[in-house]
C-alpha cells in the first residue's frame, strides 16, 4: 500500500516535472534531455555571450540576439556558443552528436553552452533556449538533439490563392523556431511557376522573391523554387535550355535550391525518360556546374501509389534513369493519404533511393468549404529511416495552417516521441496565447474534411458522442451538457471575434468562426425544444414567450442563416461553396435532434410541423474511380457535383450516375470536362417513365470545352441521369464543372 503510494508520488512527480518544466516548452520535443534536478532558474537580466570571433555575427549571432536578457560584457551569467571544432566549446566535443543538425546544450544557474554539430545544429541549439525561456524561466538541464528527418518542412504547392508575400515571410520565421529547414516555392495559381513557366518574374515579383531567400536564409531554411512546366513543355533543346535560363534568372535572385513538378498534366509531358532526362541534363550542366546549388527535387507525375502504372513502368523507369542525389516526391498510397511503412518500402524500391514525401495535409483545396485545424497525425512513427524528406502541403490559411505544421515540425524531428495530442495542445497555445482555450473550443470543431473525393477523413468530435448519443435517447442530463457545450463554442466564438492579438489567424477562420455561432445558437435552441417536449409543452399554453414552437421557429431560422452563410456571395469560394463547421458530430447530432423533437411534439399534439433539417435528395456514383466520391451539392435550384483537379481516366463504358429521391424537372445543364470536342465520346441519358431517354449534347465551338445539352433536356422530369463514354477508348478529361438547374 505504502509502496504504491511512494510509486505514485514519483510517478506524479515526474509527470509532473515534464509538464511544468521549461524544456517541455520547446518544440519540436528535444531527442535527449537530462535534467539536474527540478530546478528553475530565472532568466538572468543580463548575460555575456562568449564564442570564437567568427560566431560574433551571421544570422545564429542574430537570432541569440532576440532572447530576452540584454547582452552585457561584466554580467554574471555566460552563454558560450560555438560550432564542432571551435576554441570555446572544444571542452564539449565529445558531448556533441554527430549528427547533420545536431547540438548538445548546457544550461546551470550560471551558464548556458551550446554547441553545435554544424551551423545549423548551433541554431537550433538557440532556438532550443528561446523556447525554454518563453516564459522568462531556464531549467537546468543538459540536451543532446537531432533531427530524425534531414528535411523538414513545407511545399506551397496548393491550388488556390497563393500565400500573401507577409504571410511567407511570417512563415518562414515560424520554421526556423520549430527548426524546419524547408520551404519549397510551387504554388498552383503563380502563373510564372506554371503558365509562364518560360518568362522571368515582372520586377516587382522578383524582388519579393529575393527578399524571400533572404529572410529563409536568416531562418535556417533553404527556399526553393519549383517549376511546373509539364503542362506544354517539349521534349527539345529549346525548351530545356529556357528551363535552364530561367532557373538562371532565379539564381540571380539568391535561389539556389530548385525543384521541378510534373504533377497533375498529361500527355506528352508526363513520360518518364524525357522527364529523367531533363532533369540529370539541368543536374549535370546547372546544378553541378554552380556548385553552390542543392540537389535538385522532382514531382513526378506518378507520385502516387494509386497513379502508378506498373506496366508502363513509369517510376521504375524514373528509379533507373534519374541521376543519383535527385529527390523524387511522393503523396503515398493516394493523393491524400498518411504516410506508413508499407508505402515507403513500396516507392523507394522502384525509384531506388528514399522518397520525400509531399503531405497532403493540412491543404484544403479540394475540400474549400471546410478549415482545417485539428493535430497532424496518423504518419508511421518507424519511417524515419525511410524518407529523405517530409514537407507538408498547406492550406491557401497561412497562418491557420501553422496549428497543423508545428505537429509536422515535432514529428519530423523526433519521430518515435511524437505525441499529436500533446504537440496541438502546445501548438495553439503557440499560435494564440492569449486566447488559446477560444482557439481549441473552436478548433475542436474544424478537424474533419467532410466526404470528399479522396476520402480522406479526421477524427473529430470524439469527446461529444457521449453526450449525443444521450441526448439523442432523451436523457436530460446529456441534453443539458450538450447545451453546455454549445454554449463552449459560442463564448470561444465571441471571445475570438474579438481578439486583435493575431489579426491574420482570425482574418483566416472569420467566416467559420461566424457560422460556427450560428451552429451553437441552432444546437442551444434544439436542446431547449428537447427539454420542452420531454416536459409535455404543447406550444400554446403557456405565456411564456420562449415554448416550443417560437423555439422551432428560431431553429428554422437559424438553419436558414446557416445556409444563406454558405451561399454568400461575399464569403463563398468560386468552385466549392459552404462554409461548414462541425459536420462530423455536432452538425449532424443537431439535425437530429432537431428532428426527434419535431416528431415528438407533433406526435404529441397532433401537429404536423415539417421535420427536415438539411436534405439532400442526391446521390452519385460511378464506375469511373476517381468520380465516385464526389460530393453533389445543392445550391438553391442548382445541383452541383464538386469538382476534381485531376485528370479522369475515363475507361471506355464507364459511367457516372446520379439519382434523385424525387423526380426532378430539368431546366438546363453544362459541364466541362475541360477537353475541346469530347461531348461526341459522351453519352447523356435521363430515365423518364422506367426508360432512358437520350439526350443530345454539344459544343458551341471548337475552342470551347463547355458541353451543353440539347433543346430537349428544358422540361424532362426524371429520377436520374446518367453520363457514358461510349468512344470505346479511354478518356483522359478534367471534371471542371458539372451543374444542373431545376425547375
Ligand atoms: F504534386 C503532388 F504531389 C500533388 O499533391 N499535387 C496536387 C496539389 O497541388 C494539390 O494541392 C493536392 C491536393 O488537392 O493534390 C494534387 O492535386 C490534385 C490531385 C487530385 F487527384 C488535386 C485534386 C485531385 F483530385
Amino acid at each position: 500500500m505504502m509502496n504504491k503510494k511512494i510509486l505514485t508520488l514519483g510517478l506524479m512527480l515526474m509527470a509532473g516535472l515534464g509538464a511544468s518544466a521549461q524544456v517541455a516548452l520547446v518544440n519540436p520535443v528535444p531527442q535527449e534531455v537530462a535534467k539536474s534536478g527540478a530546478e528553475l532558474i530565472d532568466a538572468p537580466a543580463q548575460w555575456k555571450i562568449n564564442a570564437d570571433n567568427k560566431r560574433m555575427s551571421g544570422y545564429v549571432y542574430d537570432a541569440l540576439l532576440t532572447a530576452s536578457p540584454e547582452v552585457a560584457k561584466k554580467a554574471a551569467y555566460t552563454v558560450t556558443i560555438g560550432v564542432r571544432g571551435d576554441g570555446k566549446v572544444n571542452k564539449y566535443k565529445k558531448n556533441i552528436p554527430a549528427k547533420a543538425e545536431g547540438y548538445f546544450m548546457k544550461v546551470t544557474d550560471k551558464e548556458v553552452v551550446i554547441a553545435g554539430n554544424d551551423e545549423k545544429g548551433l541554431y537550433y541549439g538557440v532556438q532550443t533556449l528561446l523556447g525554454m525561456m518563453g516564459e522568462g524561466k531556464l531549467e537546468a538541464c543538459t540536451i543532446t538533439d537531432w533531427p530524425d528527418v534531414p528535411f523538414r518542412g513545407t511545399v506551397e504547392g496548393f491550388y488556390g490563392t497563393p500565400w500573401s508575400h507577409e504571410a511567407r515571410k511570417s512563415q518562414l520565421e515560424f520554421y526556423g523556431r520549430n527548426k524546419m529547414n524547408v520551404y519549397i516555392y510551387g504554388p498552383k495559381d503563380d502563373p510564372w511557376h506554371r503558365d509562364k513557366w518560360r518568362e522571368p518574374y515582372p520586377e516587382a515579383e522578383a524582388k519579393r522573391i529575393a527578399e524571400l531567400v533572404e529572410v529563409a536564409k536568416q531562418n535556417g531554411v533553404n527556399f526553393y523554387w519549383a517549376i511546373h512546366p509539364g503542362v506544354d513543355i517539349k521534349w527539345n533543346d529549346e525548351d530545356r535550355d529556357k528551363l535552364i535560363a530561367k532557373f538562371e534568372v532565379m539564381y540571380d535572385l539568391g535561389v539556389r535550391s530548385f525543384a521541378v513538378f510534373f504533377d497533375d498534366i498529361w500527355g506528352e509531358g508526363t513520360k518518364a525518360d524525357k522527364q529523367a532526362a531533363l532533369l540529370n541534363y539541368v543536374d549535370d550542366n546547372f546544378v553541378k556546374v554552380k556548385k553552390d546549388v542543392a540537389p535538385l527535387i522532382l514531382c513526378p507525375t506518378e507520385y502516387n501509389k494509386s497513379w502508378a502504372n506498373e506496366e508502363k513502368g513509369y517510376l521504375r523507369t524514373l528509379g533507373k534513369e534519374l541521376n543519383e542525389g535527385i529527390e523524387v516526391m511522393w503523396t503515398g498510397n493516394s493523393v491524400v493519404a498518411c504516410i506508413d511503412k508499407p508505402t515507403m518500402e513500396w516507392i523507394n524500391e522502384r525509384i531506388q533511393r528514399k522518397g520525400y514525401i509531399w503531405l497532403n495535409f493540412p491543404v484544403n483545396d479540394f475540400v474549400r468549404d471546410h478549415i482545417l485545424m485539428g493535430p497532424a497525425y496518423g504518419n508511421g512513427l518507424d519511417i524515419a529511416g525511410d524518407v529523405s524528406g517530409f514537407v507538408s502541403n498547406p492550406m491557401e490559411y497561412a497562418e491557420t495552417s501553422k496549428i497543423s505544421l508545428y505537429g509536422i515540425a515535432d514529428y519530423c524531428w523526433n519521430m518515435e516521441a511524437y505525441d499529436y495530442q500533446n504537440n496541438w495542445e502546445k501548438s495553439l497555445k503557440d499560435i494564440l496565447p492569449s486566447n488559446h482555450e477560444a482557439l481549441r473550443t473552436f478548433a475542436l470543431y474544424n478537424k474533419d474534411l467532410g466526404p470528399n473525393g479522396h476520402g480522406f477523413r479526421r477524427e473529430e468530435g470524439e469527446e461529444l458522442k457521449e453526450i449525443a448519443e444521450g441526448a439523442l435517447k432523451g436523457d436530460m442530463f446529456a441534453t443539458a451538457m450538450f447545451n453546455v457545450k454549445c454554449n463552449e463554442l459560442e463564448m470561444a466564438c465571441d471571445i475570438l471575434l474579438n481578439d486583435n492579438s493575431n489579426t491574420q489567424l482570425l482574418h483566416e477562420i472569420r467566416p467559420w468562426v461566424i457560422q460556427a455561432k450560428n451552429l451553437a445558437a441552432y444546437g442551444r435552441t434544439v436542446a431547449l425544444m428537447g427539454i420542452l417536449v420531454e416536459a409535455k409543452d404543447n406550444g400554446s399554453a403557456t405565456s411564456q414567450f420562449i415554448n416550443f414552437e417560437n423555439l422551432y421557429k428560431q431553429a428554422r431560422s437559424l438553419q436558414k442563416q446557416m445556409f444563406d452563410l454558405e451561399n454568400n456571395k461575399a464569403m463563398r469560394h468560386p468552385y466549392q461553396i459552404g462554409t461548414k463547421v462541425g459536420t462530423k458530430v455536432m452538425l449532424p447530432t443537431v439535425n437530429k435532434l432537431f428532428a426527434q423533437a419535431t416528431e415528438k411534439y407533433n406526435a404529441a399534439n397532433g401537429k404536423n410541423l415539417d421535420t427536415t433539417a438539411e436534405y439532400n435528395p442526391y446521390r452519385l456514383s460511378s464506375t469511373v474511380t476517381q468520380l465516385a466520391m464526389l460530393p453533389v451539392k445543392l445550391n438553391g435550384d442548382v445541383v452541383e457535383i464538386t469538382p476534381a483537379l485531376e485528370v479522369i481516366n475515363w475507361q471506355a463504358g464507364g459511367e457516372l450516375l446520379l439519382e434523385s429521391e424525387t423526380a426532378v424537372t430539368f431546366q438546363g445543364m453544362d459541364f466541362n470536362f475541360g477537353v475541346n470536342n469530347v461531348a461526341k465520346h459522351f453519352r447523356l441519358e435521363l430515365f423518364v417513365d422506367g426508360a432512358w431517354r437520350e439526350v443530345g449534347l454539344l459544343h458551341y465551338s471548337d475552342t470551347d470545352p463547355v458541353i451543353h445539352t440539347g433543346n430537349e433536356l428544358g422540361g424532362m422530369t426524371a429520377t436520374k441521369l446518367r453520363i457514358t463514354n461510349i468512344s470505346g477508348a479511354e478518356q483522359q478529361v478534367f471534371f471542371k464543372s458539372f451543374r444542373f438547374i431545376r425547375r
